[in-house]
């Protein structure tokens, strides 16, 4: 049976807007995902972590009858072929691939925690899907909601940029 799943990408480092591109291309060249939506890309200053360069970050929505934690393993496989550009300065990365929702299921462990437990409150994660889906619900809320509440939603643009 066939899942919808939403995926959040980010990348800071190299060529970022290319590394998106290629790693939605990635992601969906598997015979068990298909693609359904892309947000825009969004530019960001980064939550958390050292001074590091801006994110830019999207998501896309997929349809898959993978198992979640095989679909994190293809996720996480997709990552490794992107961070092939390594840095010093812990934080940053070429690729970040987040499972954000998994259908409506619930997950409680290390290894996969579903939904992302801080997407809720990531204008970086929040906004592109609510531009992406503007019905789209988390935790029982408006993802347009939760977006215009996230601390860092100032600190995010649209990226004018080709994707
Ligand atoms: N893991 C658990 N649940 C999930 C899930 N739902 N999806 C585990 C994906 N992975 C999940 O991830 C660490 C471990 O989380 C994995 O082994 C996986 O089994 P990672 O990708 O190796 O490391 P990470 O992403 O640095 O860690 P973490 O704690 O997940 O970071 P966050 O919270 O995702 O934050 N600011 C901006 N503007 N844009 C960003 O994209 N990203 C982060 C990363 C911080 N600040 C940012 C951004
Ligand atoms: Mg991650």
């Amino acid at each position: 049976m066939n899942t919808r799943v939403i995926l959040a990408l980010g990348s800071n480092l190299g060529e970022r807007s290319d590394i998106l591109a290629n790693a939605v291309a990635d992601l969906v060249d598997h015979p068990h995902v298909r693609l359904r939506e892309v947000s825009p890309v969004v530019q960001t200053k980064a939550v958390g972590g050292p001074e590091q360069p801006d994110y830019l970050n999207m998501v896309v929505e997929i349809e898959t009858d993978l198992e979640p934690y095989a679909l994190l393993a293809h996720c996480q496989a997709v990552e490794a072929k992107h961070h092939r550009t390594r840095t010093v300065r812990w934080g940053a990365r070429t690729l970040d691939v987040d499972i954000i929702t998994y259908g409506d299921l619930e997950i409680n462990a290390p290894e996969l925690t579903l939904p992302h437990p801080r997407a809720h409150e990531r204008a970086f994660v929040l906004q592109p899907w609510a531009w992406m889906d503007s019905t789209a619900v988390l935790a029982g809320r408006p993802v347009a909601e939760l977006a215009a509440e996230a601390d860092d939603l100032a600190g995010l643009k649209p990226f004018e940029g080709a994707v």
